[in-house]
């Protein structure tokens, strides 16, 4: 059995002909709707029970909770099926594709996605600006969270899974990004994306506030802590203080060995490489650890130039376009900083 899970605030307008696409295209299958909704001031819940009459509609009407999230929250916890589905009640997710998701979990996937960002698949009319911070917010997202690295649309609120996924998990209702928290904190193993269009809203108004994008970055940073990777970040800038230290402190002992000071900076700052990586080695990413030592070895001071050349970049950029020059510096350190994190927690221990 399917359980399709259509939170709703304000959809009355949409629900008869979500209703019966939904059961055009799930005709030789068993399965259920369950809506969540928030006791919408256009009584959508009262259509809904009316509806029910004609489809296996059930009708969840919270009066005390709002939120997108915590309202899928709710229908997982309703639902009867095997395989749950997660749809929008608006018909930019066209029912057509439920076939397709369950097909991709029956073909062995634990998540299957309704994505617009792999090939064949796409967003109708969406202004450049809202399809530039869509996609920026997916790449925060996936540099963040090594778990959803290769998943092209985890921000999609089109999706199917199976039960075993959410069993057990605590689910935080905050975002509007429910599959993103899924896809960090479930079990599963395989993940199927599945291309579809994703249209125009059929009626009714958008619920997307200006927040979102400010509670998006709260929640990655939310399942950042929850991952472990927050404290990745401390260790490395301890690790990178230390570093600072057996920079300066050999810059000085060679100095006063002699060494000229143009070229003393030189293997000062390859033993701070070294004692960073080793640090890092043992302590932030000790789980992590994989391959040979020589390769990370390498690809540490891949990362280190990486840095550096970042760092430079933005200095030379920012002092063109005319800031002081020591706030152009500590902005390049600051990206460089990131730029190392990011390169030695994707590659060197990814
Ligand atoms: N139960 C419940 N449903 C909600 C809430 N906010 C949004 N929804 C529903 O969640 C779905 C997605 O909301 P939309 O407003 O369509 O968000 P969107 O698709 O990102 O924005 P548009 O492209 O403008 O449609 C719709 O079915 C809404 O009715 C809420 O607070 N509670
Ligand atoms: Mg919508």
């Amino acid at each position: 059995m399917i359980s399709i899970i259509v939170p709703t605030y304000n959809e009355r307008d949409n629900l008869e002909e979500l209703f019966s696409r939904i059961d055009k295209a799930l005709a030789d299958r068993e399965y259920e709707i369950i809506v969540v909704d928030d006791d919408s001031p256009d009584r959508t819940w009262e259509l809904a029970e009316e509806l029910s009459l004609i489809y296996p509609v059930r009708v969840v009407r919270r009066t005390r909770e709002r939120g997108l999230s915590s309202a899928v929250i709710r229908g997982f916890k309703e639902a009867r099926g095997e395989i749950l589905v997660v749809m929008d009640a608006d018909l930019q997710h066209p029912p057509e594709v439920i076939p397709l998701l369950v097909e991709a979990i029956e073909r062995g996937a634990d998540i299957a996605i309704a994505s617009r960002y792999v090939k064949g698949g796409k967003v109708e009319s969406w202004p450049l600006y809202r399809r530039l911070i869509s996609k920026g917010a997916i790449m925060i997202g996936r540099v963040a969270l090594p778990k959803i690295r290769g998943i092209k649309d985890p921000v999609s609120g089109f999706f199917a899974l199976r039960r075993e996924v959410i069993e057990g998990v605590e689910l935080n209702p905050v975002g509007f990004k429910i599959l993103m928290e899924l896809l960090v904190k479930g079990h599963y193993s395989k993940v199927a994306e599945i291309p579809f269009s994703f249209g125009l809203r059929r009626a009714g108004k958008s619920k997307l506030r200006g927040k979102t994008m400010l509670n998006y970055l709260r929640h990655v940073y939310r399942l950042m802590r929850w991952e472990g990777e927050i404290d990745r970040l401390v260790k490395f800038s301890l690790v990178g203080a230390s570093g600072i230290l057996v920079n300066e402190g050999f810059l000085w002992l060679f100095v006063q060995l002699g060494l000229p000071k143009s070229i003393a900076v030189v293997p000062a700052t390859e033993l701070a490489i070294l004692n960073n990586f080793t640090w890092n080695d043992l302590w932030t990413f000790r789980d992590l650890r994989r391959g040979p030592l020589i390769g990370r070895l390498a690809k540490f001071h891949l990362a280190a130039l990486s840095g550096a050349l970042v760092q430079f970049v933005v200095y030379w950029v920012l002092l063109f376009l005319g800031i002081h020059y020591l706030l152009a510096n500590l902005v390049g350190i600051i990206l460089s900083f990131l730029v190392r994190f990011v390169v030695n927690r994707h590659v060197t221990w990814g």
